[in-house]
């Protein structure tokens, strides 16, 4: 049965009886045993190349009726083992257990108790020759196929969902798919691993995840006896990556080349096969069944991920059935947190209550279990700074203005183009990746998530970052969408960073928040990206910048869909440091994975405000 999707309307009643519903359930949570309505078994379920992958199933008790089918694969271990151990929580929320699926958990392929062999992010094969051909898009089908053939009392329609890891786990389910496969929803699923999600942003590499997750997860594979103790020796993540020096002597100094996947990153610093294969977008052909994507504005993992996932079946399946859901989370933070805030911002509700109440559950609830009486809208997004939810036709929505925001003498940011015929007008600071600018006050070793709406003051008082503020606004000004740079820089190096972060700034005298942290003048930090300049042509085939000559230099900071409120300021600033979320850029035009201590150079960097080379952003304005 196709939806019914009005595809503009908001359900009113349904957005306001979100926060009732959550707490009502809430309420009641104590009183449902999950060992009193579902049983336990587990299986090892042979794939078509004779591996077996440990599985959980939980079925309801209840017999008298069937029901979905709810897988969820996993690297990370779908603990407890044994029957007589159960889960804490069976669905995505407590409303799935309550309502009754055949929930399926699933050690991936050479992960925990499933054999076969672990391969990070293995990348899809579309031509399949024989059973020796094997990917997560081939375990899924084979897994969903032995389910419907040896569960009893299911009713044929298949979901799939996760977090993350999980999140892609159901993204690649989704190719080629089975057909009993009729809802998926990837939630924080990366999707290319070099332009924009975990491990690099625009080839970029992003130590802090790299060295949390690769000695952790990669110890547990089967085939391999060692774990990777990795200890930093010290809290903090800036002195611990400045004292190592180049990325080269984490093999010399910690993993001494046990960790394949390390040494592949290392050996592949462009965006060479290695990386492209990975990347499932490609393969996102064809999908007919429902997908929901969800990502929060402030994951600092996996942001790109789903709002690229939801493109690819805009543009690849006009009459798809597939929604975009943005929220104000953190990492994954829609699953376990009440999603209210983050650091010092306060989203004004409960937000996860209503992701999880309106739109996550009703969806399956529709695509599973036919019911009625719900819509499927296209794109349900939060606008922060205004606090509120959005129904959208589209993501991006329609009817935006893109308007020039120019970076202009004195600090000024202003929506006229610069006056001065000067082509020389600029700004200038030397950047030195021996004192490179932090991206956080926190004391961390690991890279966190609140540094994402982080009170810029810290940098905007170092004389390497460039500030540019606007006039107090007159009115609100909304943007939605990803938000273009395009800047004339130059550089006394061959290589350099460009970090351009939109700021949010508070007036004077806002009152202290919730917390009672004084929020007057607070720069709350929107959204911030780099693009490396070697790559600023192509992340393939990288290029020197040359020393000294004017070079234009553009890119896109990800989606976003703010309220600078009236009274408040917008901020823009530049740096070419961003440490230790970005590794440090040797400034001179080498293999950064190989850089020697003396490929780091000082550079004096420029950005110029003239009528020829007019550096601005084009805000995507709401109005
Ligand atoms: N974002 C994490 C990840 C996904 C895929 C590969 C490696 C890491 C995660 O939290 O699962």
């Amino acid at each position: 049965m196709q939806p019914v999707r009005p595809r503009d309307s908001i359900p009113i009643l349904l957005l306001t009886l979100g926060l009732c519903l959550a707490s009502c359930t809430a309420g009641r949570r104590g009183d449902f045993s999950l060992k009193d309505h579902y049983s336990k078994a587990e299986h090892r379920i042979p794939m078509r190349d004779g591996a077996k992958l440990f599985t959980i199933v939980y079925s309801p008790k209840d017999t008298t009726q069937t029901y979905p089918i709810l897988l969820k694969r996993s690297p990370y271990s779908i603990a407890p083992y044994g029957p007589e151990e159960y889960h804490q929580r069976l669905g995505p929320s407590e409303a799935f257990d309550r309502d009754g699926y055949i929930f399926v958990f699933q050690d991936v392929r050479g992960r925990y108790e499933s054999e076969g062999e672990f391969e990070l992010i293995r990348a899809h094969n579309p031509n399949k020759t024989g059973p020796d051909d094997v990917d997560e898009s081939s375990d899924t089908y084979d897994t969903i196929s032995w389910v419907l053939a040896n569960v009893p009392n299911h009713n044929g329609r298949v979901g799939q969902w996760g977090i993350s890891y999980p999140g892609w786990e159901a993204a690649m389910g989704m190719i080629d798919a089975h057909p009993a496969l009729k809802a998926s929803s990837p939630q924080a699923s990366p999707t290319d691993m070099f332009i924009w999600d975990d491990w690099h942003h625009n080839g970029a590499f992003r130590p802090l995840i790299a060295l949390a997750w690769l000695p952790r997860q990669l110890g547990l594979r089967r085939d391999r006896a060692a774990d990777f103790p990795f200890e930093h020796g010290t809290p903090w993540g800036y002195k611990f990556l400045l004292d190592v020096g180049p990325l080269s002597r984490i093999n010399e100094l910690y993993f001494h080349g046990k960790i394949r996947e390390w040494n592949e990153f290392m050996e592949h610093g462009t965006y060479d096969e290695y990386w492209q294969k990975q990347t499932l977008v490609p393969h996102l052909k064809n999908i007919r069944h429902a997908v929901l994507s969800v990502t929060g504005w402030f994951d600092s993992e996996d942001f790109y991920g789903p709002v690229s996932i939801y493109n690819k079946i805009e543009k690849e399946t006009p009459d798809n059935r597939s929604t975009l859901v943005v929220g104000p989370w953190r990492h994954g933070a829609w699953g376990r947190e009440d999603g209210d805030r983050l650091g010092e911002i306060d989203f004004g509700s409960k937000t996860s209550h209503y992701f999880k109440n309106q739109i996550e559950h009703p969806f399956f609830s529709y695509y599973l279990k036919n019911e009625t009486g719900w819509s499927l809208p296209e794109a349900v997004v939060f606008e922060t700074g205004g606090n509120r939810w959005h129904i959208h036709d589209q993501w991006p929505p329609t009817g935006l203005v893109p308007k020039e925001l120019y970076f202009q003498a004195e600090g000024k940011l202003s929506f006229e183009a610069p006056e001065q015929s000067n082509a020389g007008a600029h700004d200038s600071y030397v950047s030195d990746p021996d004192k490179p600018v932090p991206y956080t006050t926190a004391i961390r070793t690991d890279q966190g998530h609140e540094y994402l709406v982080e009170d810029q003051r810290f940098a905007a008082t170092r004389p390497d970052v460039l500030v540019y503020e606007s006039d107090v606004l007159k009115e609100d000004v909304t943007i939605a969408g990803p938000v273009p740079v395009s800047l004339f820089v130059s550089t006394s190096g061959t290589d350099s960073d460009w970090i351009v972060k939109l700021i949010d700034v508070f007036p004077g005298d806002a009152p202290p928040n919730d917390r009672g942290t004084q929020m007057g003048d607070f720069q709350m930090l929107v959204v911030g990206m780099v693009m490396r300049g070697k790559f600023r042509n192509s992340l393939t085939v990288p290029e020197p910048m040359v020393p000294a000559q004017v070079t234009h230099i553009e890119f896109d900071l990800l989606d976003r869909y703010h309220t600078f409120l009236k009274g408040h300021r917008i901020m823009v600033q530049v740096q070419s440091t961003w440490f230790p979320l970005l590794d440090r850029n040797p400034q001179t035009f080498v293999d950064i994975y190989n850089a020697r201590e003396s490929d780091f150079r000082k550079a004096t960097q420029r950005l110029y405000r003239s009528t020829s080379h007019p550096s601005h952003l084009v805000l995507p304005i709401r109005p």
